[in-house]
């Protein structure tokens, strides 16, 4: 309230920002006498036109014709939703349904549904057909440790870490394929780039010369996506100060290899056939972008840091999978799979896995399985670069992680 005039900012779904409605005392004395009365939280809806004056920097102004009140606060809220007050993430986290109405969080998460729109829309205009494969399964694809299990009436089943299995599966009949799923995966650990429940982007297409085919797919979707936020969430990014950059195919392409000599040359250890650590990974973002990389694919890993299903080159130690990192962060892994059906039952063997144990994967390569390959785009991690976010829970509205069941 200012002098004899109630400003009060309405948080809605057509702008992240909000509206502001402006009522003086003397111009309209009984919507003026409401709405001094009113808490912060009250459910709302005015009726008005956009003020001829604009003096508010944070929203569009209105003058006011009447207000409906549907439902007042009980107690006052937890968090400022204005955002004046800073708010720990803990609390983000915990009230992130009340701080929805705050600018800054709406911007983030309707960037997030901008990213699936556009994901969408590329796929569509590509020929791939949106799928949705089970959640509850009975085998993993991408290593039993991180396996949630489930309680499925007589049976021992988990929770999907990965559509991997069903989306090669479909390569039989649908030879391109996409899907917007979420992984669950049982890491222990608490960082600032895992969740438990995270949401990937996957895709899968048959029929493909090579895993080139499968890097260009990758690409150019990160890149109309990050053209679409650039074009149509132009207000968002405004209220996050942000600007989300222009990417241009093709990406750097850096082996597997070149990535340890640099990082070992930097003193940084990577035992002989291990993945990268987020540290090494991080560290190599650093080095990437100095050479003018921010984003940029890491080739030919070693076979003994790959899922089974990567095909092997035929030295027996490279593979055709690739990861594509971000600032340092790998937002997405994928590679050309294992289509012969001998190779495949070979690779679980020598992965210690049991055949058996995926019997109605490997039968579906015995029809005339094309040559394939696709990917896992993770959105939160995606979202952690575009937005500049430091923890992958503010990407995400209701987060799962080694503490969080509730909200
Ligand atoms: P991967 O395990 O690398 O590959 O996962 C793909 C992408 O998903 C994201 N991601 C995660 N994000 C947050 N928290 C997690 N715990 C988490 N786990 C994964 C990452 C990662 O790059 N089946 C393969 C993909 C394929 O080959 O098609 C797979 O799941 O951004």
């Amino acid at each position: 309230m200012v002098g004899k005039v109630v400003i009060i900012e309405i948080s809605g779904d057509t702008s992240v920002k909000p509206s502001v409605i402006v009522l003086k005392k003397d111009r309209e004395p009984e919507l003026y006498e409401k709405a001094r009365r009113l808490d912060i939280g009250t459910a709302l809806c005015f009726e008005g036109e956009v003020s001829p004056i604009q003096k508010s920097k944070r929203g569009v102004e209105y003058i006011v014709k009447s207000i409906t009140i549907y439902s007042e606060p009980l107690e006052p809220l937890p968090v400022d939703t204005v955002g004046k007050v800073p708010t720990l993430l803990d609390t983000r986290i915990k009230y992130r349904y009340l701080l929805l109405r705050n600018p800054v969080e709406k911007a983030i998460f309707k960037i997030r549904a901008g990213i699936i729109e556009a994901a969408r829309k590329y796929f569509i205009s590509k020929g791939f057909i949106e799928v949705h494969t089970p959640k509850i399964v009975a085998a993993g694809a991408e290593g039993g440790a991180t396996l949630f299990p489930v309680k499925y009436f007589e049976q021992e089943a988990y929770l999907s870490q990965s559509p991997q299995l069903y989306k090669q599966i479909l390569m039989t009949g649908l030879p391109r394929v996409f899907e917007i799923t979420p992984y669950f995966r049982a890491e222990k650990f608490n960082t600032t780039r895992h969740l438990n429940e995270s949401w990937g982007i996957d895709a899968e297409q048959g029929f493909i010369n090579g895993v080139e085919d499968v890097m260009k797919t990758l690409e150019e979707l990160v890149c109309y996506i990050t053209d679409y936020l650039r074009e149509n969430y132009v207000e968002e990014q405004e209220v996050l100060g942000i600007e989300i950059e222009k990417l241009t195919p093709p990406f750097k392409k850096i082996k597997f290899e070149e990535a340890v000599d640099i990082l070992r040359s930097e003193g940084i250890e990577i035992p002989e056939g291990e993945d990268l650590t987020d540290a090494a990974e991080k560290k190599l973002g650093e080095i990437m972008a100095e050479k003018g990389h921010k984003i940029y694919f890491i080739i030919g890993f070693p076979w003994k840091a790959t899922g089974f299903y990567y095909m092997r080159e035929e030295d027996g130690y490279h593979t055709r999978k690739f990861d594509l990192d971000y600032k340092g962060l790998e937002i997405a892994s994928g590679g050309q799979r294992e289509h012969r059906y001998d190779k495949l039952i070979e690779a679980m063997k020598n992965k210690g896995l049991n055949p058996e144990n995926f019997e109605f994967y490997l039968e579906a390569f015995k029809y005339g399985m094309p040559p394939h390959g696709g990917f896992g785009l993770g959105i939160e991690r995606l979202m952690m670069k575009l937005l500049n976010l430091e923890n992958i829970r503010e990407a995400i509205i209701f987060v799962r992680d080694r503490t969080r069941i509730v909200p």
